[in-house]
């Protein structure tokens, strides 16, 4: 059995990562939300959710308390874009938010899952197949905060052992919860331009590759990496994973094997291109599958497939 809290179980991942939690644990998976931000549906209906502000520690502990939680998810983050418009909200949340589920975890002896991102990378980083350990010097808010997280996380595991362990997410990808205000998102509004029969206007440049990654894939990464054994470990925060790598030409050209008619024009968004310029055109996870079994089952063409199908079934309703 397990117990764990979900904090942020609302936004991109934390709402499938839920689901998904509570179809293979039995114990109390709790939805941690903000208020304005309530769960709804099945997500609602399925299990048990309380109001856990990532800045109120106190809060933080009394759902640890109440539901006898082993292990916290800990995903409340602004994502890099929008952090760049709000970035003393991106530090309150990402390091203030940290630092207080670490202090909780510390005290009351939980694990603790903190996404870090490939926006840890900056321009000096390798750029293809980029290490696991190489040079992380963002120049984002998003960027710092998760640099400083991952170093933040090491400490509490060596210093007081805490278990935390991470991954470096990609572009998430996903026909579920939409993102917002991430770099990336370009390669799922795509998705639903297609579906709905439009012309799709593009804020990423032509010849700018991500790593990119389908949720399904993500949401194993997320469970797996929490439920290994961690003897074999070298690394913890966090680990490079990798699955797929594209331009908006080859995203587009796919697409377009299955929607010949699809279109698509640049209206590149400066903001949102310097930040994709400065992250690795592709990631080297080598450490992730020697270290844990890390294996990615997507690539472009399945997912492609799989976004196209959902999309085009929920818009004919
Ligand atoms: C973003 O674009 O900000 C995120 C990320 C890659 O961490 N999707």
């Amino acid at each position: 059995m397990k117990n764990v809290l979900i904090i942020g179980s609302t936004g991109q991942i934390g709402s499938e990562l839920t689901m998904k939690l509570r179809s293979i644990y039995n114990g109390n998976i709790v939805a941690g939300y903000i208020p304005g931000a309530e769960p709804k549906g099945e997500l609602a209906e399925s299990g048990p959710s309380a109001i856990v502000d990532i800045t109120n520690e106190q809060q933080i502990a009394e759902t640890v308390s109440k539901y006898h939680i082993d292990t916290i998810y800990n995903l409340a983050a602004l994502l890099s874009a929008v952090a760049e418009a709000k970035p003393q909200l991106a530090w309150k949340i990402g390091m203030g938010g940290l630092f207080n589920v670490l202090e909780v975890a510390r005290t009351m002896k939980c694990a603790v899952f903190t996404p870090s991102s490939i926006g840890v990378f900056g321009n000096n980083t390798p750029k293809d197949k980029t290490p696991q350990d190489t040079i992380r010097n963002p120049r984002t808010m998003y960027g710092v905060t998760k640099v400083s997280g991952e170093l933040l996380s090491d400490y509490y595991n060596i210093r007081f052992g805490v278990d935390t362990r991470s991954v470096r997410f990609p572009g998430l990808i996903s026909y579920v919860t939409p993102p917002g205000g991430g770099t990336t998102d370009y390669a799922v509004d795509i998705y639903y331009s297609a579906a709905k029969g439009e012309k799709f206007v593009c804020p990423i440049g032509k010849g700018t590759y991500m790593d990119m990654m389908y949720m399904p894939d993500a949401l194993r990464a997320a469970i797996e990496i929490m439920e290994a054994d961690p003897s074999k470990f070298v690394h913890r925060n966090s680990f490079n994973i990798a699955s797929m790598s594209f331009d908006p030409e080859i995203i587009f050209n796919k697409i377009k094997e299955y929607e010949p008619n699809f279109e698509m024009e640049y209206q590149v968004d400066p903001l949102r291109q310097a930040i994709a310029e400065s992250w690795p055109n592709s990631l080297d996870d080598t450490c992730a599958r020697e270290e844990w079994g890390w294996k990615p089952e997507y690539d472009l063409d399945t997912m492609t497939k799989d976004m196209l199908a959902k999309l085009k079934e929920r818009f004919k309703k």
